[in-house]
């Protein structure tokens, strides 16, 4: 590819902000407030809006309900759109209840079942009233203890609900089915990996496909491989983007391994999915515990950036012409040659061709916005993992 389609490529990508990211997370052991943090959507949709002038590339926000319930959800869509984004996925939360001790659709009671299954019907209200394409699932069903519950029957209870939300999207929406190895439940969990979620998804029909989040997989996984895998049979629905060192770490994505995230981008580029009217959606999943926010959600940004130019800059020709003849390493070069590329001014070009500073962090520390929030937010409740 030329440098100038590597530019234009670049240019199309869009990556999603999660709305939780920039309010305060951290461990089970302590929460470490920060200041500026925003106490409303409408300020986690004001910082985002800040990425995404200072990346270019950041064009919508994902909301995570009851956390960014508001009265008006047509009035927040209209507000985002003032600020120059849009709203995105709209993830449900059936996991903060004391309803959901023993699972939210799994439940063995059906009351707690009803609950929930309205829950992500209320979600796809919200959809309709957001313009929203995507309904994010992730469930923390499953049990602590062999004998629990009948594993059998809480897959029955999963499809039974997914099949009536399903049925309830609407023609342009969509559901992704997000899956986890473990946490909270640590004997079974309900949808633990992307097979479960593929079969749920290939029963239920085409509006339902996967979602992957890069921190939710046993060590040593092949990410790329389930990339790949998803790609060709297109249930490759969405990517909550984060990066692990040892569990669910939730770090800037890239930060751990920033060579397995150019590989998940380089099947990506391979399977001709970059483009956002392919219809997968990149999305940031990450808590910022003991850095400032919008500085690392700029570095996430930037960190996908790179990692795709990285694979855009992969000489398809060649590695495929490798492939074929079964040169083992000059097949393996051809990756190694654009991943050890410095793709750094080549995106530097990028943004300056654009108007933007070619350093966003850079630029987004001289523009004084966070001493400004710092200043203006002051009282009121900052946001979190519940509010
Ligand atoms: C679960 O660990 C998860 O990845 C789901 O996407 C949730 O919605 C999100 O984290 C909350 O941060
Ligand atoms: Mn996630």
């Amino acid at each position: 590819m030329t440098t100038d389609a590597v530019k234009a490529a670049l240019s199309r990508q869009e990556i999603e902000l999660p709305s939780w990211a920039f309010g305060n997370s951290g461990t089970r052991f302590k929460v470490f407030a920060q200041p500026g943090v925003p106490r409303s959507p409408e300020e986690k949709i004001a910082d985002a809006a800040v990425v995404h002038k200072y990346t270019g590339v950041a064009p919508s926000v994902a909301l995570h309900i009851p956390w960014d319930k508001v009265d008006d959800y047509a009035a927040l869509a209209a507000y985002a759109k003032e600020q120059g984004v849009r709203l995105g996925a709209i993830n449900s939360n059936v996991f903060q209840d004391d309803d959901y001790k023993l699972g939210s659709v799994t439940n063995p009671d059906p009351a707690v079942r009803r609950k929930a299954t309205d829950h992500l019907l209320e979600c796809v209200d919200i959809m309709d009233a957001t313009g929203s394409r995507d309904l994010k699932l992730w469930f923390s069903d499953g049990t602590n203890y062999p004998g629990q519950d009948d594993i059998q029957d809480r897959q029955d209870r999963l499809a039974t609900a997914l099949k009536e939300v399903y049925d309830r999207l609407g023609d342009d929406q969509r559901m992704l089915l997000e899956y986890k190895l473990f946490e909270p439940a640590f004997y079974t969990t309900d949808v633990p990996d992307w097979g479960t979620s593929y079969a749920h998804c290939l029963e239920l029909g085409p509006k339902a496909t996967v979602c992957i989040d890069t921190g939710h997989h046993a060590p040593g996984t092949n990410i790329e491989f389930i990339v790949a895998f998803l790609l060709r049979t297109k249930k490759l629905g969405a990517f909550d983007f984060n990066s692990r060192f040892y569990a669910d770490d939730d770090l800037m994505v890239g930060a751990a391994d920033p060579f397995q995230l150019f590989r998940i981008m380089n099947e990506i580029v391979r399977g001709d999915a970059l483009d956002p009217e392919r219809g997968i959606a990149f999305m940031l999943d990450q808590c910022h515990n003991i850095e400032e926010k919008i500085p690392a959600i700029i570095r996430s940004v930037m960190n996908v950036q790179e990692a795709t130019a990285k694979a855009l800059l992969v000489d398809r020709d060649v590695l495929r012409a490798a492939q074929q003849s079964g040169d083992v390493l000059g097949a393996n070069a051809a990756l190694m040659d654009a991943y050890n590329t410095d793709v750094r001014p080549l995106l530097a070009e990028l943004r300056e061709s654009q108007g933007m500073d070619a350093d966003p962090v850079a630029a987004y520390k001289r523009s004084g916005y966070f001493e400004q929030i710092t200043k203006d937010r002051v009282g009121g409740r900052q946001a979190g993992w519940g509010a």
